[in-house]
């Protein structure tokens, strides 16, 4: 067992016959390095059962990112093209005009998105602006597009405004293990992360929520992120795992990149730890190359970002997504009611 607080091992959703005390751990970070630690065809095999007991396996879910204010944060996010502290040739920008998100939304559907995230470099949102995303929030969701917002640490009733704006997903990462989190970030701790977390679940919004790989962290700590998040009560509706996209003039670029059988590991881990999240293979896909992003999807990933962009860097064209779509003969979700993502144990 971890000498972690509690705080951060809530109650788990494993079957109940595991869990012997109220603060038992659902997914003991041995257990996960235990997956990872399996020949890679038996994890690819038991994350394959897992994704087709509770998912078409031919269905990808199309989600559409766009950045609503770019740069200028103040956080300290060492993997962040959008700190203002590091020279990455990201220029700081006001908040978009509502007309400008709405044809980008209008644009994402067209394409056949079903979601549409958006993205904020804030450490948090001031009232004033929240009160524009709400706007957003609200007209998006008119156009018939889930929304997800990640805008950064949430206040007191904040979260509740954009529950009712009509919010469905909030965005809010864990990033990285609690062991390895000071390396890459000092501005803000592990647990404002989780009180962040706890107000969305709180104001009824789903939660979407990951890390990223590929930042100098070892396997165990690849563990202990995905412990982390199947030990949530209840785990994320929405997992993102995102490859470090490494971006000259942040502390982590130049860093050895990741094996990218070591990324579809922790892919598949996700998907056998968390079965009925959504798992999405987030950034990094336009330098994994067809195969790796095809092992990715064998593993259990069942949605991507969609598009040219992510927030600042690029993604693989749509021309692109949809070749391979169809040459793996995967489909997009075409509806936005997703039963099977309603996460409740
Ligand atoms: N500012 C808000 C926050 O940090 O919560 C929202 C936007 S922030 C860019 C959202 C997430 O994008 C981060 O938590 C991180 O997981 C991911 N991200 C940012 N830069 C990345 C990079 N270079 N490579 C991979 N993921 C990245
Ligand atoms: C997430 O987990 N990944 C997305 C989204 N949530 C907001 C962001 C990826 C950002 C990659 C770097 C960039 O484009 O600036
Ligand atoms: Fe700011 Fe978010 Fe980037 Fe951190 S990840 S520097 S909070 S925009």
């Amino acid at each position: 067992m971890s000498s972690h607080p509690v705080s951060f091992y809530p109650t788990g959703n494993k079957p109940a016959a595991t869990v012997t005390a109220s603060v038992a751990t659902a997914w003991p970070v041995e257990d996960v390095v235990a997956l990872f630690d399996l020949p890679f065809n038996d994890l690819l095999f038991r994350a394959q059962q897992t994704h087709r007991a509770h998912f078409d396996p031919t269905e990808v879910e199309l989600a559409t990112l766009l950045s609503i204010k770019t740069g200028g944060c103040p956080e300290d996010c060492g993997y962040c093209p959008q700190a203002a502290r590091y020279d990455t040739g990201v220029t700081a920008q006001k908040i978009l005009p509502l007309d400008t998100v709405l044809d980008a939304a209008r644009q994402a559907k067209a394409a056949g998105a079903t979601r549409f995230c958006m993205g904020a470099a804030w450490r948090e949102p001031k009232d004033r602006d929240l009160e524009h995303v709400e706007e957003m929030v609200r007209e998006v969701k008119a156009l018939g597009l889930e929304t997800c917002a990640t805008l950064g640490m949430l206040g007191e009733g904040q979260a509740e405004k954009l529950k009712h704006a009509g919010l469905d997903y909030y965005n809010h990462n864990l990033d990285t293990a609690p062991e390895f989190y000071s390396n890459v970030i000092t501005t803000r701790d592990y647990q404002n992360r989780l009180d962040t977390l706890g107000r969305v679940r709180g104001a009824g919004i789903k939660v979407c929520c990951g890390g990223i790989v590929g930042m100098g962290e070892s396997r165990l700590q690849r563990a202990g992120l995905i412990a982390q998040l199947a030990n949530m009560k209840p785990y994320p509706e929405s997992v993102p795992v995102n490859h470090l996209v490494q971006v000259e003039g942040t502390p982590l670029h130049g860093l050895d990149p990741l094996d990218p059988l070591e990324f579809v590991r922790t892919i598949a881990v996700a998907r056998i730890t968390m079965p009925k999240a959504r798992v999405r293979l987030s950034a990094g896909r336009r330098q994994m190359g067809e195969a790796v992003q095809a092992m990715c999807f064998l593993a259990g990933a069942n949605s991507i970002f969609y598009g040219d962009k992510l927030l600042t860097t690029g993604n693989p064209e749509v021309d692109e997504d949809q070749a391979l779509l169809a040459k793996l003969g995967l489909h997009a979700r075409s509806t936005t009611f997703d039963a099977r993502c309603e996460v409740t144990e």
